[in-house]
């Protein structure tokens, strides 16, 4: 079946989550849908208040644009449009802008009649932005911990939040999510290149199978995890290092506030060496 009469199989209404058949329709190749509509909103809301912001700052310069959050003295209050109320506004917005965006892959997953694990897996870097912006923040009390709006200034707040414990790499839930996201870039790697080598080996010699790709990894280490098991390691691989990164960030100052180096002292301080 073609693309095309595969498309227009199911392109039928249904499968909705929110407002029944309210925007149930496509434009050109894109579902629209409630969510689609709120996404727009959000998004351009979003980017407008950027760019107003910016055209109230002191640089049209892309790289150097900032959007800071509100002063560590406002605490969790409101702050003023142009001390970090503008910042507030643009988080609801981005916010709103990911969440309407899932709901929208949810509803797609639904007319197909597909399993929900792009949306999960796009859940995920929301959660991530979320616990930067809004569950640190809200247990550490104050709206100036998060991180602001800029290409560059972003990079600056991950350094200066990072030498605030002295030496990051010693977080030992840093060091898990950076194992798994050098991990999931092996996966792909080999996966990506294993899956050329079969399909595409050269002019003149024929397509290989998966018993070929099988065969490959077990001639090599004794073990294949399979076609369906590689994607499901590789979706694994990548979730769990967002995770791990969300949990580094979360307990870098609502549960661990002095050098990370210094966390290491159980090690030193067990008893077997001390006695
Ligand atoms: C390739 C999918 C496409 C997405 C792209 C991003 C915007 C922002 C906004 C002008 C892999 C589009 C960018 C819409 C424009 C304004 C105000 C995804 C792909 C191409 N970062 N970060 C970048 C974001 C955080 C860090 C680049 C977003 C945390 C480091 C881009 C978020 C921390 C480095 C960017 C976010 C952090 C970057 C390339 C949100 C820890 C780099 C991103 C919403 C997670 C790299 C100059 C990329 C760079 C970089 C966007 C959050 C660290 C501008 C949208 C606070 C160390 N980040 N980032 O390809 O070159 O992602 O920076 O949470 O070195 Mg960042
Ligand atoms: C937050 C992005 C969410 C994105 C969303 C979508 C749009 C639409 C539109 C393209 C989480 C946005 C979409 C805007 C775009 C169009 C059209 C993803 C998010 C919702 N670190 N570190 C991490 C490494 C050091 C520090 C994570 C490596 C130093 C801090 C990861 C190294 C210091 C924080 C990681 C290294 C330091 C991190 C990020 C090496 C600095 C965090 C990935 C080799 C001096 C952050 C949850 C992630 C974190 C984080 C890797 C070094 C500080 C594990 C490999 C020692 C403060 N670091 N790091 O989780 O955990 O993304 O965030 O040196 O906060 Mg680190």
């Amino acid at each position: 079946m073609s693309m095309l009469s595969f498309e227009r199989k199911y392109r039928v209404r249904g499968g909705t989550l929110f407002g029944g058949d309210l925007f149930d329709f496509w434009v050109g190749p894109f579902y629209v849908g409630f969510f689609g509509i709120t996404t727009l909103f959000f998004a351009l809301s979003g980017t407008l208040l950027i760019l107003w912001g910016a055209a109230m700052g002191p640089t049209w310069n892309i790289w150097q644009i900032n959007i800071a959050p509100p002063d560590l003295s406002y605490g969790l209050r409101f702050a003023p449009m142009m001390e970090g109320g503008l910042w507030q506004i643009i988080t609801v917005c981005a916010l709103g802008s990911f969440v309407s965006w899932a709901l929208r892959e949810v509803e797609i997953c639904r007319k197909l009649g597909m399993g929900l694990h792009v949306p999960v897996a796009f859940a995920m870097a929301i959660l991530a932005y979320f616990s930067l912006q809004v569950v640190r923040p809200v247990l550490m009390g104050a709206w100036g911990h998060a991180f602001p709006y800029g290409i560059y200034s972003h990079l600056d707040w991950v350094s200066n939040t990072a030498y605030q414990y002295l030496h990051f790499h010693y977080n030992p839930w840093h060091m898990i999510a950076v194992t798994f996201f050098f991990a999931t870039v092996l996966a792909l790697s080999m996966h990506g290149g294993l899956v050329l080598s079969a399909t595409n080996p050269g002019k003149g010699q024929t397509v290989k199978s998966p018993e070929h790709e099988d065969t490959f990894f077990r001639d090599l280490i004794g073990y294949s995890v399979g076609t369906l098991g590689i994607h499901r390691l590789g979706l694994f691989l990548a979730l769990a290092g967002v995770w791990f990164g969300i949990v580094c960030i979360v307990v870098s100052g609502p549960f661990w506030t002095g050098a990370w180096p210094e966390w290491w002292g159980w090690w030193l301080n067990m008893p077997i060496w001390r006695t």
